[in-house]
């Protein structure tokens, strides 16, 4: 796996609510007991290859510092873990509050159960400040950091404020719903801002990605690049990773002794029917009573199936405080007393139904007697019983009845797919899943357990790693550096020691920010302070170099004193100068008769967008179309004008919202030429510009020149970064 190719001392901090140790208190002491399955499995063969330490709370209150520092020197010894204590109350506003009252139902689309509180919310924030003060205690520079789950949505941002540089990973084991259920959330930026302090953020599916994503555009309105986000001045990263199942560990269990005398000992018990397996925690979440409903209208149709099949059921008991699941117990052992009441026949009962949790080889017996397992929740993240099921049986046969809102469904669509809300779809899913021949069983599952073998859990864990890793690595070589420090020092001093200084500087985005429409980004009174000193110093030459047409820069800029180059190039006006000159003169405007009417349609066609004509070109701006549409309609006009202007000298530029056609032959590099070979040349030159367009001049600095990209931080030509305009007028404060 990928942490082999690492150094040995590298190290893991994985944080997650629980520790994968439970403390089941003892005789005033405590008896250990490290958990099997789950995440802590997963992370095994992670802990072979790399130092890991785990911190989560232990599963048990305790409030006496002398056996808090007990229990924290015995996990640290002989578990690798960091246990946090929280006093009872606050734990219980953010666990069942919080997370399990607000997060739980509303990201499982069940806003009807969620509910919001200011005190719960104070405590899920004050709990994730408290990880974070742990994980800082420990956290040693070179430590890759990865947070589990919806307790913890808050924890990456916490832990970005102190640790700029770390490698920070999330992943989300629920869904994560659409924008229009996560929008109820009253917290909704707060959590999306604590998410993206991650570097990756990882989910099962690509439909919970796709769901993040779109969330971050409406709400936060950070656009995305193939999963990648700019989030202030950091590069992050979506994507998807399913979690698998133990291969090795499932796939072997069926030899056990232990497995081989549970699976006896149910036999007995249940007797030759046929049986059809459910595994769930009792959640409403689960679907189960739609399902029971299903099985007994089944059992009603086809009465053929009574005395012959049994629905074994293991709920494994959850939450069993909170007033809505005690609900859905009731409700769930009403409606099986009536079914069992109503169908039951001597020797045989419809519904055999265990409230508890069951050891490991009692939970693979059952696998290994079911001819079918029904999976229905209405919504799961993944559901991992789907996968355990078809890698336990050694023939591979068995039918797995699969609900398409589950995560796993999206990689085991040979299963039976369900709509769980559909009765009639259930129960014709329950009979073709008795009547199946085990050929067309084995046929359906070799493939999904080929698929399951090919991306188990060592793979999922090695996959997000090597992401996180190379998110990281991207940051560390590709992109501008930021300008400050000792960085910007070395400017200011190479500024202040030269004689001849050129200054190149972008207009829209870097001087002033976007507004919503071109002609109300006018310079204010500030910036005019800001430039107009710069400008009269006899050692600066100062060039104005934008997209903007001529009249415009004219009119807002031309008392200042600089030189201005206008549309990227087309067009230039020297300070002593009255005139312009347009570059490139022989080029004719005769194409824009023919795009007009294209660039027209496309405004027609996109509320909030507009055409703006300049002198060498058009510019179709889409920063106040709704954002999804106005991307989609930019590439559909890309598309089309790029038939129009094949083998023509015009070419297409995509800006910061805008699509632009002009002649290929001006570009702002092109313009800056005669600066640049001015004699004798200037001894200090900077150029700052945050858009593609301004890539084009900053290839062409000299080495010794400052290039200074703004709002950053993808790939850029540019050696530096700053955050935004505000930053920009700063530096040239000082260099006033
Ligand atoms: C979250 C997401 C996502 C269950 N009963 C017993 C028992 N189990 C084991 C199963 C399985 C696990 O518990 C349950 O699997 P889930 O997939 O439902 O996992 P959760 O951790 O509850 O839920 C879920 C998952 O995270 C992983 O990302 O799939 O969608 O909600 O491994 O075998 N094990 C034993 N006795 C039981 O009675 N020994």
């Amino acid at each position: 796996m990928h942490a082999k190719t690492k150094d040995r001392q590298q190290r893991l901090i994985v944080v997650s609510n629980r520790l994968p140790v439970s403390l089941e208190r003892d005789d005033g002491g405590y008896i250990y007991n490290p958990s099997v399955g789950g995440l802590a499995t997963t992370l095994n063969a992670v802990r072979e290859e790399m130092d890991m330490l785990w911190l989560g709370v232990p599963g048990i209150h305790e409030d006496n510092p002398e056996q808090q520092a007990k229990i924290s020197k015995r996990l640290s010894d002989e578990f690798g873990s960091v246990p946090i204590f929280l006093p009872g109350k606050q734990f219980d506003l953010y666990y069942n509050g919080f997370s399990n009252g607000s997060i739980w139902p509303l990201f499982h689309y069940f806003p009807q159960y969620a509910h919001y509180d200011h005190l719960e919310w104070q405590a899920y924030q004050e709990v994730n400040a408290r990880f974070c003060e742990k994980v800082l205690e420990v956290a040693l520079p070179g430590d890759t950091i990865w947070v589990h789950d919806y307790h913890l949505l808050l924890l990456p941002a916490m832990l970005r404020e102190s640790l700029p540089d770390a490698a920070i990973g999330f992943f989300l084991h629920i869904p994560f719903p659409s924008y229009e259920i996560f929008r109820m959330l009253p917290w909704r930026e707060e959590i999306l801002k604590g998410l993206t302090g991650a570097d990756l953020v990882g989910f099962h599916t690509y439909d919970y990605a796709r769901h993040f994503l779109s969330s971050l555009l409406r709400i936060q309105g950070l656009e995305q690049d193939f999963g990648r986000v700019t989030v202030g001045d950091r590069a992050i990263k979506v994507d998807t990773f399913p979690l698998g199942v133990d291969i090795n560990r499932y796939s072997t269990a069926h030899e056990m002794p232990e497995v081989k005398h549970e699976l006896e000992a149910l036999r007995q018990q249940v007797g030759e029917h046929k049986v059809i397996l459910t595994v769930d925690r009792l959640d409403f979440s689960k679907g189960i009573i739609q399902r029971l409903n299903a099985f007994e209208k089944f059992l009603s149709r086809h009465p053929d199936w009574l005395g012959r099949v049994t629905m074994l059921s293991l709920l494994v008991p959850s939450r069993t405080r909170v007033p809505e699941y005690q609900n859905l117990k009731s409700q769930v052992d009403e409606l099986i007393g009536r079914i069992n009441g109503q169908l039951s026949q001597p020797g045989w009962a419809p519904i055999t139904y265990l409230y508890r949790s069951v050891p490991f080889e009692q939970l693979i017996a059952l696998y290994l007697m079911a001819d079918v397992t029904l999976v229905t929740p209405l919504r799961d993240g993944m559901n991992l019983v789907a996968k355990e099921y078809l890698i336990s049986r050694p023939d591979g046969t068995g039918v797995l009845v699969l609900s398409e809102t589950a995560g796993a469904a999206a990689e085991l669509g040979e299963a039976i797919i369900v709509n769980p809300h559909n009765e009639e779809m259930l129960v014709e899913a329950l009979h073709q899943a008795l009547e199946m021949p085990l050929e067309e069983q084995q046929a359906r599952n070799a493939t999904m357990r080929a698929r399951l073998r090919r991306y188990d859990t060592e793979r999922w864990a090695d996959d997000f790693l090597s992401q996180l890793a190379k998110v990281q690595e991207v940051r560390r070589l590709h992109l501008p550096k930021r300008l400050q420090g000792k960085l910007k020092q070395e400017l200011l001093q190479a500024y202040d020691g030269a004689e001849r200084r050129l200054l190149l500087l972008d207009y829209d985005g870097t001087l002033v920010p976007f507004a919503p429409t071109p002609k109300r980004a006018k310079p204010d009174e500030e910036l005019i302070a800001v430039l107009t000193p710069l400008a009269c110093d006899p050692k600066n030459t100062m060039v104005i170099i934008s997209g903007r047409d001529a009249e415009t820069l004219d009119d807002w800029l031309g008392e200042v004193g600089m030189d201005l180059v206008a549309e990227h190039g087309a067009m230039v006006r020297h300070a002593d100068q009255k005139q312009w000159e347009q570059i490139d003169e022989d080029f004719t405007d005769d194409w824009k008769e023919q795009l007009r009417p294209v660039f027209e349609m496309f405004v027609d066609r996109t509320p909030g967008a507009l055409l703006e004509e300049k002198g060498r070109a058009l510019v179709w701006h889409y920063r106040r179309a709704d954002p999804g549409l106005g991307s989609q309609r930019a590439v559909e006009l890309i598309d089309t004008i790029e038939g129009y202007i094949a083998n023509t000298s015009l070419h297409i530029l995509q800006g910061h919202k805008v699509v632009e056609v002009k002649p290929s032959t001006v570009s702002k590099g092109r313009a800056a030429h005669p600066w640049l070979s001015a004699k004798p040349p200037f001894d200090f030159i900077l150029a700052v510009g945050d858009d593609v367009t301004d890539e084009a001049l900053f290839e062409v600095i000299p080495e010794s020149g400052w290039t200074v990209k703004i709002g950053v931080p993808e790939r850029s030509k540019a050696r530096y970064f700053l955050s935004d305009p505000d930053e920009v007028r700063s530096l040239l404060k000082e260099l006033n």
